[in-house]
Protein backbone atom coordinates (compact mmCIF):
# COMPACT_ATOMS: atom_id res chain seq x y z
CA UNK A 1 0.00 0.00 0.00
CA UNK A 2 2.94 2.33 1.47
CA UNK A 3 5.22 1.51 -2.17
CA UNK A 4 1.81 1.79 -4.26
CA UNK A 5 1.25 5.72 -2.78
CA UNK A 6 5.08 6.65 -3.13
CA UNK A 7 4.98 5.08 -7.10
CA UNK A 8 1.91 6.93 -7.60
CA UNK A 9 3.29 10.00 -6.19
CA UNK A 10 6.25 9.38 -8.01
CA UNK A 11 4.42 8.74 -11.37
CA UNK A 12 2.42 11.99 -10.98
CA UNK A 13 5.26 14.10 -9.56
CA UNK A 14 7.73 12.93 -13.40
CA UNK A 15 4.68 13.72 -15.27
CA UNK A 16 3.86 16.95 -13.71
CA UNK A 17 7.31 18.23 -14.16
CA UNK A 18 7.15 17.13 -18.16
CA UNK A 19 3.99 18.89 -18.27
CA UNK A 20 5.40 21.99 -17.14
CA UNK A 21 8.73 21.73 -18.70
CA UNK A 22 6.49 21.49 -22.32
CA UNK A 23 4.49 24.38 -21.48
CA UNK A 24 7.53 26.26 -20.79
CA UNK A 25 8.79 25.44 -24.07
CA UNK A 26 5.67 26.18 -25.81
CA UNK A 27 6.00 30.10 -24.01
CA UNK A 28 9.57 30.19 -25.05
CA UNK A 29 8.48 29.22 -28.48
CA UNK A 30 6.32 31.43 -28.82
CA UNK A 31 8.53 34.86 -27.65
CA UNK A 32 11.24 33.56 -30.18
CA UNK A 33 8.56 33.65 -32.83
CA UNK A 34 5.85 35.85 -32.09
CA UNK A 35 2.51 36.07 -34.08
CA UNK A 36 2.65 38.34 -37.17
CA UNK A 37 0.80 41.18 -35.72
CA UNK A 38 -2.19 42.88 -37.62
CA UNK A 39 -0.11 45.96 -38.38
CA UNK A 40 2.31 43.60 -40.12
CA UNK A 41 0.30 41.53 -41.55
CA UNK A 42 0.00 43.91 -44.98
CA UNK A 43 3.48 43.37 -46.10
CA UNK A 44 4.30 40.30 -44.63
CA UNK A 45 5.38 37.57 -47.40
CA UNK A 46 2.87 34.55 -46.91
CA UNK A 47 3.48 31.25 -45.92
CA UNK A 48 7.40 32.56 -45.38
CA UNK A 49 9.23 32.70 -42.23
CA UNK A 50 13.17 34.27 -41.32
CA UNK A 51 14.74 32.71 -38.83
CA UNK A 52 17.91 33.76 -37.23
CA UNK A 53 19.75 31.31 -34.89
CA UNK A 54 21.99 31.95 -32.37
CA UNK A 55 24.93 30.05 -34.19
CA UNK A 56 25.15 33.45 -36.75
CA UNK A 57 23.12 32.18 -39.82
CA UNK A 58 19.78 33.18 -41.06
CA UNK A 59 17.76 30.33 -42.75
CA UNK A 60 14.34 31.31 -45.10
CA UNK A 61 11.99 28.68 -44.76
CA UNK A 62 9.37 28.58 -47.41
CA UNK A 63 5.92 26.78 -47.79
CA UNK A 64 5.32 26.06 -44.21
CA UNK A 65 2.12 27.49 -41.94
CA UNK A 66 3.52 29.07 -38.73
CA UNK A 67 1.93 26.41 -36.96
CA UNK A 68 3.85 23.55 -38.74
CA UNK A 69 7.50 25.97 -38.31
CA UNK A 70 6.78 26.26 -34.40
CA UNK A 71 6.09 22.33 -34.15
CA UNK A 72 8.85 21.21 -36.47
CA UNK A 73 11.98 23.48 -36.29
CA UNK A 74 11.44 26.33 -33.16
CA UNK A 75 10.10 24.63 -30.60
CA UNK A 76 12.48 21.41 -30.81
CA UNK A 77 15.36 23.88 -31.19
CA UNK A 78 14.02 26.72 -29.06
CA UNK A 79 17.43 27.32 -27.39
CA UNK A 80 18.97 27.63 -30.40
CA UNK A 81 16.88 30.09 -32.00
CA UNK A 82 17.60 34.04 -31.65
CA UNK A 83 14.61 35.15 -33.27
CA UNK A 84 12.19 33.83 -35.98
CA UNK A 85 9.64 35.97 -37.88
CA UNK A 86 7.09 36.34 -41.39
CA UNK A 87 9.33 37.21 -43.66
CA UNK A 88 8.62 40.88 -45.38
CA UNK A 89 8.93 42.76 -48.25
CA UNK A 90 10.66 46.10 -48.47
CA UNK A 91 11.57 48.52 -50.88
CA UNK A 92 13.93 51.57 -52.88
CA UNK A 93 12.19 54.62 -51.77
CA UNK A 94 9.94 55.83 -54.75
CA UNK A 95 11.62 58.40 -56.40
CA UNK A 96 10.29 61.85 -54.75
CA UNK A 97 9.51 64.66 -57.59
CA UNK A 98 11.13 68.24 -56.94
CA UNK A 99 9.30 71.29 -56.26
CA UNK A 100 9.57 74.18 -58.25
CA UNK A 101 10.36 76.55 -55.73
CA UNK A 102 13.16 74.50 -54.64
CA UNK A 103 16.26 75.94 -55.15
CA UNK A 104 17.70 74.93 -58.17
CA UNK A 105 21.06 73.70 -57.56
CA UNK A 106 24.27 74.67 -59.71
CA UNK A 107 26.41 72.08 -61.25
CA UNK A 108 25.96 68.67 -61.21
CA UNK A 109 28.64 67.69 -58.53
CA UNK A 110 26.89 70.51 -56.49
CA UNK A 111 27.01 68.01 -53.49
CA UNK A 112 29.96 67.12 -53.55
CA UNK A 113 31.02 70.68 -53.63
CA UNK A 114 28.54 71.73 -50.57
CA UNK A 115 29.98 68.76 -48.50
CA UNK A 116 33.91 69.69 -49.05
CA UNK A 117 34.64 66.54 -50.00
CA UNK A 118 37.63 68.38 -52.00
CA UNK A 119 39.46 69.51 -49.19
CA UNK A 120 39.63 65.38 -47.61
CA UNK A 121 40.73 64.80 -51.46
CA UNK A 122 43.44 67.03 -51.31
CA UNK A 123 45.16 65.58 -47.72
CA UNK A 124 44.72 62.05 -49.50
CA UNK A 125 41.92 60.82 -47.67
CA UNK A 126 39.89 58.52 -50.49
CA UNK A 127 38.43 55.61 -48.24
CA UNK A 128 41.59 53.71 -48.79
CA UNK A 129 41.02 49.78 -47.78
CA UNK A 130 37.74 50.23 -46.95
CA UNK A 131 35.24 47.73 -48.10
CA UNK A 132 31.63 49.32 -48.80
CA UNK A 133 28.54 47.37 -49.17
CA UNK A 134 25.87 48.45 -51.50
CA UNK A 135 22.59 46.55 -49.97
CA UNK A 136 19.69 47.48 -53.50
CA UNK A 137 19.14 46.39 -56.56
CA UNK A 138 22.55 45.31 -58.22
CA UNK A 139 25.19 47.18 -59.86
CA UNK A 140 26.53 47.52 -63.53
CA UNK A 141 29.88 46.27 -62.01
CA UNK A 142 31.12 47.37 -65.67
CA UNK A 143 29.98 50.41 -65.54
CA UNK A 144 32.87 52.88 -67.36
CA UNK A 145 32.96 54.62 -63.92
CA UNK A 146 32.59 51.64 -61.65
CA UNK A 147 35.15 48.82 -63.25
CA UNK A 148 37.95 49.53 -60.88
CA UNK A 149 36.19 50.15 -58.09
CA UNK A 150 34.26 46.53 -57.48
CA UNK A 151 35.58 44.53 -54.89
CA UNK A 152 37.24 41.25 -56.17
CA UNK A 153 36.86 38.00 -53.48
CA UNK A 154 40.20 36.38 -54.84
CA UNK A 155 38.96 33.29 -53.43
CA UNK A 156 36.95 32.95 -56.40
CA UNK A 157 39.42 34.20 -59.04
CA UNK A 158 41.79 31.89 -61.18
CA UNK A 159 41.35 28.69 -62.41
CA UNK A 160 40.26 25.11 -60.22
CA UNK A 161 42.06 22.23 -60.84
CA UNK A 162 39.64 21.16 -63.90
CA UNK A 163 40.78 24.62 -65.72
CA UNK A 164 38.02 26.41 -65.18
CA UNK A 165 37.58 29.90 -64.39
CA UNK A 166 36.36 29.70 -60.44
CA UNK A 167 34.40 32.90 -60.60
CA UNK A 168 31.66 30.67 -63.20
CA UNK A 169 32.65 26.82 -61.89
CA UNK A 170 29.84 26.27 -60.39
CA UNK A 171 31.81 25.70 -57.03
CA UNK A 172 32.00 27.74 -54.01
CA UNK A 173 36.16 27.53 -53.95
CA UNK A 174 36.42 29.89 -51.28
CA UNK A 175 33.99 27.83 -48.95
CA UNK A 176 32.45 30.95 -47.64
CA UNK A 177 28.97 29.59 -48.09
CA UNK A 178 28.23 31.04 -51.71
CA UNK A 179 28.78 29.77 -54.99
CA UNK A 180 30.56 31.74 -57.48
CA UNK A 181 30.25 35.16 -55.39
CA UNK A 182 33.48 37.16 -56.87
CA UNK A 183 32.26 40.19 -57.02
CA UNK A 184 29.11 40.27 -54.86
CA UNK A 185 26.34 38.51 -54.95
CA UNK A 186 22.32 38.28 -55.45
CA UNK A 187 20.52 37.42 -52.65
CA UNK A 188 17.17 37.10 -54.37
CA UNK A 189 18.26 34.80 -57.19
CA UNK A 190 21.06 33.03 -54.78
CA UNK A 191 23.45 33.75 -58.02
CA UNK A 192 26.70 35.37 -58.27
CA UNK A 193 25.97 37.18 -61.24
CA UNK A 194 25.13 40.60 -60.86
CA UNK A 195 23.04 43.24 -62.61
CA UNK A 196 21.28 45.84 -61.63
CA UNK A 197 17.25 45.25 -62.59
CA UNK A 198 16.41 49.21 -61.51
CA UNK A 199 19.36 51.11 -61.62
CA UNK A 200 18.91 52.39 -58.38
CA UNK A 201 22.14 50.92 -56.96
CA UNK A 202 24.48 52.11 -59.65
CA UNK A 203 23.52 54.97 -58.79
CA UNK A 204 23.66 54.77 -55.03
CA UNK A 205 27.24 53.30 -56.14
CA UNK A 206 28.88 56.07 -58.42
CA UNK A 207 27.65 58.55 -55.02
CA UNK A 208 29.91 56.52 -53.03
CA UNK A 209 33.02 55.44 -55.66
CA UNK A 210 32.72 56.15 -58.96
CA UNK A 211 36.34 56.93 -60.72
CA UNK A 212 36.65 60.10 -61.97
CA UNK A 213 39.65 59.14 -64.06
CA UNK A 214 36.84 57.84 -66.60
CA UNK A 215 34.43 60.18 -66.50
CA UNK A 216 31.93 62.80 -65.14
CA UNK A 217 31.01 61.73 -61.77
CA UNK A 218 33.60 62.04 -58.29
CA UNK A 219 32.54 59.19 -56.05
CA UNK A 220 33.07 60.40 -52.55
CA UNK A 221 35.87 57.64 -51.61
CA UNK A 222 37.12 56.40 -54.83
CA UNK A 223 39.84 54.54 -53.07
CA UNK A 224 37.36 52.39 -51.54
CA UNK A 225 35.82 49.22 -53.35
CA UNK A 226 32.21 48.64 -53.46
CA UNK A 227 30.24 45.21 -52.67
CA UNK A 228 27.47 45.03 -54.98
CA UNK A 229 24.88 43.15 -52.70
CA UNK A 230 21.51 42.17 -55.03
CA UNK A 231 18.50 41.29 -52.84
CA UNK A 232 15.64 42.77 -55.18
CA UNK A 233 13.38 42.38 -57.92
CA UNK A 234 13.22 44.27 -61.04
CA UNK A 235 9.93 46.11 -59.65
CA UNK A 236 12.53 47.43 -56.77
CA UNK A 237 11.21 45.88 -53.96
CA UNK A 238 12.68 42.24 -52.19
CA UNK A 239 12.76 40.18 -49.35
CA UNK A 240 13.61 41.27 -46.00
CA UNK A 241 14.89 38.04 -45.44
CA UNK A 242 17.47 38.52 -48.40
CA UNK A 243 18.49 42.00 -47.19
CA UNK A 244 19.31 40.52 -43.72
CA UNK A 245 21.38 37.64 -45.24
CA UNK A 246 23.12 40.11 -47.62
CA UNK A 247 24.42 42.45 -44.39
CA UNK A 248 25.44 39.31 -42.59
CA UNK A 249 27.44 38.56 -45.58
CA UNK A 250 29.06 42.01 -45.94
CA UNK A 251 30.37 41.62 -42.40
CA UNK A 252 31.86 38.00 -43.47
CA UNK A 253 33.57 39.67 -46.59
CA UNK A 254 35.39 42.78 -44.53
CA UNK A 255 32.86 45.49 -45.28
CA UNK A 256 33.22 48.17 -43.07
CA UNK A 257 30.46 50.36 -44.17
CA UNK A 258 26.89 49.25 -45.56
CA UNK A 259 24.53 51.77 -47.72
CA UNK A 260 20.92 50.96 -47.23
CA UNK A 261 18.68 53.15 -49.50
CA UNK A 262 15.62 51.11 -48.56
CA UNK A 263 12.99 50.94 -46.00
CA UNK A 264 9.24 50.70 -45.88
CA UNK A 265 9.68 47.62 -43.38
CA UNK A 266 7.03 47.96 -41.09
CA UNK A 267 8.70 45.58 -38.35
CA UNK A 268 11.15 43.36 -38.03
CA UNK A 269 13.04 42.35 -34.88
CA UNK A 270 15.60 40.20 -36.99
CA UNK A 271 16.68 43.45 -39.45
CA UNK A 272 16.89 45.45 -35.97
CA UNK A 273 19.12 42.89 -34.50
CA UNK A 274 21.22 42.22 -37.77
CA UNK A 275 22.03 46.15 -37.73
CA UNK A 276 22.95 45.67 -33.95
CA UNK A 277 25.28 42.56 -34.57
CA UNK A 278 26.57 44.45 -37.64
CA UNK A 279 27.52 47.29 -35.16
CA UNK A 280 29.25 45.30 -32.65
CA UNK A 281 31.78 43.80 -35.72
CA UNK A 282 32.88 47.45 -36.60
CA UNK A 283 30.52 47.78 -39.36
CA UNK A 284 28.44 51.10 -39.50
CA UNK A 285 25.47 50.95 -41.10
CA UNK A 286 24.38 54.37 -43.11
CA UNK A 287 20.45 54.07 -43.82
CA UNK A 288 17.83 56.44 -45.81
CA UNK A 289 15.39 58.37 -43.54
CA UNK A 290 12.46 57.89 -46.62
CA UNK A 291 10.87 59.74 -48.83
CA UNK A 292 7.43 59.74 -47.39
CA UNK A 293 8.03 63.91 -46.34
CA UNK A 294 6.75 62.60 -42.86
CA UNK A 295 7.94 62.85 -38.71
CA UNK A 296 9.59 59.12 -38.49
CA UNK A 297 8.33 60.20 -35.16
CA UNK A 298 4.68 59.51 -36.14
CA UNK A 299 4.80 57.95 -39.12
CA UNK A 300 7.47 55.35 -38.52
CA UNK A 301 9.00 53.56 -41.54
CA UNK A 302 11.88 51.09 -40.66
CA UNK A 303 14.86 50.97 -40.31
CA UNK A 304 15.04 54.28 -40.62
CA UNK A 305 13.04 54.60 -37.47
CA UNK A 306 14.67 52.23 -34.66
CA UNK A 307 17.10 55.43 -33.10
CA UNK A 308 19.23 52.42 -32.66
CA UNK A 309 22.92 54.14 -31.47
CA UNK A 310 25.13 52.06 -34.11
CA UNK A 311 22.66 53.23 -37.12
CA UNK A 312 23.05 56.46 -39.06
CA UNK A 313 19.55 57.29 -40.42
CA UNK A 314 20.04 60.34 -43.17
CA UNK A 315 17.25 62.95 -44.27
CA UNK A 316 17.91 64.96 -47.31
CA UNK A 317 18.84 68.54 -47.91
CA UNK A 318 18.64 70.97 -50.93
CA UNK A 319 21.48 72.90 -52.09
CA UNK A 320 20.66 76.09 -49.59
CA UNK A 321 20.76 73.56 -46.49
CA UNK A 322 16.88 73.67 -45.94
CA UNK A 323 15.01 69.78 -45.70
CA UNK A 324 14.14 68.51 -49.02
CA UNK A 325 10.38 68.65 -48.70
CA UNK A 326 9.75 64.72 -49.80
CA UNK A 327 12.33 63.92 -46.88
CA UNK A 328 11.48 62.14 -43.50
CA UNK A 329 12.62 63.78 -40.54
CA UNK A 330 13.00 63.36 -36.79
CA UNK A 331 15.11 65.20 -34.12
CA UNK A 332 15.97 61.85 -32.79
CA UNK A 333 15.52 59.11 -35.30
CA UNK A 334 17.44 61.03 -38.34
CA UNK A 335 20.85 61.63 -37.62
CA UNK A 336 21.94 64.46 -40.72
CA UNK A 337 21.09 65.61 -43.41
CA UNK A 338 23.55 65.13 -46.91
CA UNK A 339 22.52 66.41 -50.42
CA UNK A 340 19.64 64.37 -51.76
CA UNK A 341 18.41 67.15 -54.90
CA UNK A 342 19.49 66.38 -58.39
CA UNK A 343 22.32 64.46 -58.00
CA UNK A 344 24.04 62.86 -60.72
CA UNK A 345 25.27 59.87 -60.53
CA UNK A 346 26.34 56.75 -62.48
CA UNK A 347 23.61 55.00 -64.25
CA UNK A 348 23.54 51.47 -66.51
CA UNK A 349 24.31 51.37 -70.05
CA UNK A 350 27.44 53.26 -68.73
CA UNK A 351 25.04 56.42 -68.61
CA UNK A 352 24.33 58.87 -65.79
CA UNK A 353 21.08 60.59 -64.65
CA UNK A 354 19.69 63.16 -62.52
CA UNK A 355 17.88 61.16 -59.37
CA UNK A 356 16.29 62.85 -56.40
CA UNK A 357 15.51 61.05 -53.00
CA UNK A 358 17.09 60.36 -49.37
CA UNK A 359 18.42 56.99 -51.67
CA UNK A 360 21.40 59.80 -53.02
CA UNK A 361 21.56 61.45 -49.91
CA UNK A 362 22.43 58.22 -47.92
CA UNK A 363 25.34 57.23 -49.94
CA UNK A 364 26.92 60.81 -49.38
CA UNK A 365 27.25 60.14 -45.95
CA UNK A 366 28.01 56.46 -46.44
CA UNK A 367 31.02 57.73 -48.75
CA UNK A 368 32.19 59.94 -45.81
CA UNK A 369 32.32 57.24 -43.21
CA UNK A 370 34.66 55.17 -46.02
CA UNK A 371 36.73 58.21 -46.00
CA UNK A 372 37.08 58.05 -41.95
CA UNK A 373 37.62 54.75 -42.01
CA UNK A 374 40.23 54.76 -44.60
CA UNK A 375 41.93 57.34 -42.35
CA UNK A 376 41.37 56.09 -38.64
CA UNK A 377 41.41 52.38 -39.92
CA UNK A 378 40.56 51.62 -35.61
CA UNK A 379 38.11 53.85 -35.61
CA UNK A 380 34.72 52.29 -34.11
CA UNK A 381 31.50 52.72 -35.74
CA UNK A 382 30.54 54.55 -32.86
CA UNK A 383 33.54 56.81 -33.52
CA UNK A 384 32.85 57.24 -37.02
CA UNK A 385 29.01 58.35 -36.08
CA UNK A 386 30.15 61.33 -33.83
CA UNK A 387 32.64 62.52 -36.01
CA UNK A 388 29.89 62.67 -38.93
CA UNK A 389 27.38 64.03 -36.28
CA UNK A 390 29.52 66.67 -34.63
CA UNK A 391 31.09 68.06 -37.50
CA UNK A 392 28.13 69.46 -39.23
CA UNK A 393 27.10 72.09 -41.04
CA UNK A 394 24.67 73.80 -38.86
CA UNK A 395 21.27 74.11 -41.03
CA UNK A 396 17.10 74.69 -40.12
CA UNK A 397 17.31 70.79 -40.85
CA UNK A 398 14.73 68.46 -38.58
CA UNK A 399 17.63 65.95 -37.55
CA UNK A 400 19.43 65.19 -34.83
CA UNK A 401 22.85 66.73 -35.20
CA UNK A 402 21.20 69.89 -36.69
CA UNK A 403 22.84 70.28 -39.87
CA UNK A 404 24.51 68.86 -43.42
CA UNK A 405 27.38 66.39 -43.50
CA UNK A 406 30.53 68.44 -43.85
CA UNK A 407 33.46 65.50 -44.89
CA UNK A 408 36.49 67.74 -44.27
CA UNK A 409 35.16 69.14 -40.72
CA UNK A 410 34.30 65.17 -39.83
CA UNK A 411 37.54 64.17 -41.28
CA UNK A 412 39.37 66.68 -38.67
CA UNK A 413 36.92 65.07 -36.09
CA UNK A 414 37.68 61.25 -37.02
CA UNK A 415 42.02 62.74 -36.91
CA UNK A 416 42.14 63.93 -33.46
CA UNK A 417 42.05 60.13 -32.65
CA UNK A 418 45.19 58.08 -32.23
CA UNK A 419 46.39 56.17 -35.51
CA1 LIG B 1 32.41 31.43 -52.37
CA1 LIG C 1 33.47 29.20 -57.93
Amino acid sequence: MDVAKVRFGLISFFALGALASCAETQDRATTVFPKTSPACSSSAVANQYVVHWKDGTTVVYKGSTREELLKTVVEPNVEKIDFAEQDQRISVPKQPALVTTSAVPTGADWGQQIVNAQAAWDQGYKGQGVIVAVIDSGVQRDHTQLASQMFINVGETGTDSQGRNKSSNGIDDDQNGYVDDVSGYDFAKNSGTVVDGTGHGTHVSGIIAADSTKGSIKGLAQAAKILPLDFMDDDGSGNISDAIRAMYYAAQMGAKVVNASWGGAPCSQNLQNAITDLGQMGVVFVNAAGNSGLSLDDYPEYPAAYGLPLQITVAASTARDYMSVYSNYSYTKANLTAPGDSIVSTYPGNTTRSLNGTSMATPFVAGAAAILKGARPNATPSDIKNALLNSVDSAPVQVSARGRLDVAKALEEILKLPQ
